[in-house]
């Protein structure tokens, strides 16, 4: 049994399905590549969203719910891919409406990178949710936003050995002024490309 059919088991929900949802899909048939943006509440996932999928852009509510969901579409290294942007979401273990969403779309969406952006000033609070992802078997990516502020305040971020401790890419970013976003490009070009 494969991990998404395991995962969708497990947590009750229905779907699976082959995630592709009409508009999603390329001429012809073929599934876009899809990176999936979670994380906490305002930790620069929407700049980064904004920054990888530039002007087409669509925002709907995500179905069955009065959650907002944006997508959009973005060529990286290559491969043409859809991003979705999530709302905050502190846990796999969903409590508000917003967390109940992100999840389904971990699940039912079958992303092939999810992005996980994490505030470097709150690495220890935001960990967790990084360590849930990988758990349950998803295409981790971690980006550890807000750098510039965590310098600020004296937080040094070695993310080389976050890297090797987590067995996943990491990398540090400033969503605002784009700095670790071409190698962010890099590092999801590799994922959505394998
Ligand atoms: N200083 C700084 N501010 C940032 C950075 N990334 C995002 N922001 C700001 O943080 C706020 C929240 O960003 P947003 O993308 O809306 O967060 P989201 O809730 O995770 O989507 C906005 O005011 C951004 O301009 C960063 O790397 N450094
Ligand atoms: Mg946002």
């Amino acid at each position: 049994m494969s991990v998404w059919r395991k995962m969708t088991k497990l947590l009750g929900l229905g779907g699976g399905g082959s995630g592709c949802h009409g508009e999603l899909c390329i001429e012809g048939g073929n599934r876009l590549e899809k990176v999936v943006i979670v994380g906490s509440p305002n930790v620069g996932k929407s700049v980064i969203f904004n920054n990888l999928t530039g002007a087409y852009v669509t925002v709907s509510n995500y179905p069955g719910t009065t959650v907002a969901i944006s997508r959009g579409k973005a060529r990286i290294e290559g491969t043409e891919c859809e991003i979705m942007d999530t709302p905050g979401m502190y846990s796999l273990l969903p409590i508000t409406e917003e967390e109940r969403v992100a999840r389904s779309i971990l699940l039912v969406e079958r992303p092939g990178v999810v992005l996980h952006v994490v505030d470097g000033k709150e690495l220890e609070r935001m960990l967790p949710l990084t360590l849930q992802l990988i758990e349950a078997g998803l295409p981790v990516i971690l980006a550890v936003n807000m750098m510039d502020e965590a310098e600020a305040v004296g937080i040094d971020i070695d993310v080389d050995l976050l890297a090797k401790e987590l067995g996943i890419p990491v990398i540090a970013t400033v969503a605002t002024t784009g700095h670790g976003l071409e190698l962010l490009r890099r590092k999801l070009g590799e994922r959505v490309s394998s």
